[in-house]
């Protein structure tokens, strides 16, 4: 019998990802900069993209000096869809393709009924959670596919998996990342490519500042009285999906604080408060 490829077990997690490349989008805050310091320590170079590249550039310094990694650096919107391909263009002649590329830019914009709701509101969301997640990976699985390998790692939701009021079209976004990530994973069959999904609950970022466009106080209250997700403990989850072994394609991973078992189901210590994010 041919020898199965885990037998014996060959380097763990953490290895495989040294001095693999890795591009990630929205790079400059939450689950994004902390895939990047979390990638890092595992020896893994990066490209970082964001909108605010100011705030990269700080990152960037303190990478390449903490861990001795290759970090560059970019402004992009992932909206803008010549942008997009422009930089990707660039990666190229600049032979700084990425091995794992992480679409991880997404945001939240209003918690309304959808009668309610903000047009763009809804043309953020689906313009950056939707179309900058395609834009990124049109313009990269085909350097992939052409060299047999790669991994793509999309940021979901549980919103993806659970549709809560006013949710809507933040929920419709979520949905479509994972529709699209079970779309590319049966497109992409017979080549060594994986797609992953990791799709957490309640996580301490600026998620619900943004949600409610700097009210901090009904941004704080979504955190208050039980322990969230830190982005840390999300990007670990991602580092492990991306650090599986090559035969090994971890296609969906759900994440809740262990406060948490569902978007309706949170405790937390006072009592009378049992909805998340409402
Ligand atoms: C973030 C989690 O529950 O606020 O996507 O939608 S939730």
């Amino acid at each position: 019998m041919t020898p199965h490829p885990s037998d014996p077990p060959g380097p763990d997690s953490h290895a495989r990802l040294q001095d693999a490349r890795v591009l990630i989008t929205g790079a400059s805050a939450g689950i994004g900069r902390s895939c990047a310091r979390v990638f890092a320590t595992r020896g893994a170079h990066l490209v970082l993209l964001a909108r605010r590249l100011d705030r990269l550039r700080d990152l960037r310094d303190d990478l390449r000096d903490r861990y001795g990694v290759d970090v560059h650096v970019f402004g992009l919107d992932v909206r803008d869809r010549t942008g997009v391909d422009d930089l990707v263009a660039e990666l190229e002649s600049e032979n700084l393709l990425p091995d794992i590329l992480i679409n991880n830019a997404g945001l939240s914009r209003g918690l309304d009924p959808l009668h309610e709701g903000r047009v763009q509101d809804w043309e953020e969301m689906l313009d950056t959670n939707v179309k900058g997640l395609l834009y990124m990976s049109r313009a990269i699985l085909p350097y992939m596919v052409e060299r047999d390998s790669g991994h793509v790692i999309n940021v979901g939701s549980i919103a993806g998996h659970i549709v809560y009021p006013r949710g809507n079209v933040y929920n419709a976004s979520k949905f479509a990342v994972r529709a699209l990530t079970e779309g590319m994973n049966l497109d992409l069959v017979g080549t060594r490519i994986r797609v992953s999904t990791v799709d957490p609950g309640l996580v301490e970022t600026e998620f619900s500042r943004i949600r409610f466009r700097g009210d901090d106080e009904r941004a704080d209250e979504v955190y208050r009285g039980y322990t969230p997700l830190s982005p840390h403990d999300v990007a670990d989850v991602i580092a492990y999906v991306a650090g599986a072994p090559p035969h090994v394609n971890i296609f969906q991973t759900v994440v809740y604080p262990t406060d948490q078992r569902s978007p309706f189901v949170l405790h937390r210590s006072s009592p009378d408060q049992d909805e998340a994010g409402t």
